[in-house]
């Protein structure tokens, strides 16, 4: 049998792997969907991107594309009624979404898992992530969705990150003085899209039923 999808080898609680599904999901796209168990990553997955991490989008004509960033802005490229993509917030969207992935993550997998860095108290690496809530915090003091009054890929690629922040310790989170962020954060987690990208999958192997998502 021909493939008829691309294919998107994605993991449920990963936040990359979460942003590329939303992206689909605004996107009204649908792909097969490969759940991966990180500890031990289907060899079809490391053939086509060897860095090994997820999410992984494999066309159907054989271009690969490895980046959570890039698989979200290449679904909305293809199919945006809710304008995510629009041009006018796109350098900022960048900028932030930049901040996430290369400050903001730091500090969150060391708050999370402040017990494999000692070198500071978890409270510590909570403020240090705080730095970015805090400019979250500012930009929906003035605006419902981070960068103007409709979402755009900055809310769906900083989302689930947050969430993860949220995460560790919710009633931490939810004591913060940050209300705006507290209120988009469950907007978001009430989103029907959002509960549809995290809905759960048996790992993938060779051999599988095909899983389509969204269905
Ligand atoms: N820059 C990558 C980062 C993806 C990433 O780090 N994903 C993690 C899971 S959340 C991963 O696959 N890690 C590999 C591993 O744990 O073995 C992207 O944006 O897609």
């Amino acid at each position: 049998m021909t493939a008829k999808y691309h294919c998107l080898y994605s993991f449920r609680r990963c936040p990359y792997a979460m942003r590329a599904r939303l992206g689909l999901l605004f996107a009204g796209l649908q792909v097969e969907l490969r759940e991966v168990v990180l500890k031990n990553k289907p060899p079809q997955m490391l053939a086509i991107s060897p860095k090994g991490t997820v999410p992984v989008l494999q066309m159907l004509g054989g271009r690969v594309i490895e980046q959570s960033r890039d698989i979200m802005v290449w679904a909305l490229e293809q199919q945006d009624p809710q304008k995510l993509l629009d041009e006018k917030i796109l350098p900022q969207a960048n900028a932030l979404i930049e901040q996430n992935d290369n400050d903001f993550k730091y500090w969150l997998d060391r708050y999370k898992y402040a017990d494999r860095h000692p070198e500071m108290p978890q409270a510590d690496y909570r403020l240090k992530g705080e730095g970015f809530l805090q400019v979250l915090e500012g930009l929906l003091a003035s605006n419902r969705f981070l960068l103007g009054a409709n979402a755009s890929i900055a809310d769906i690629g900083i989302m689930p990150f947050v969430r993860q922040f949220a995460h560790v310790d919710r009633e931490v989170f939810y004591r913060l003085p940050y209300p705006n962020l507290q209120q988009w954060l469950q907007y978001w987690l009430q989103q029907s899209l959002f509960v549809q990208s995290m809905t759960k999958f048996q790992p993938w192997q060779e051999g599988s039923n095909a899983v389509i998502f969204p269905a």
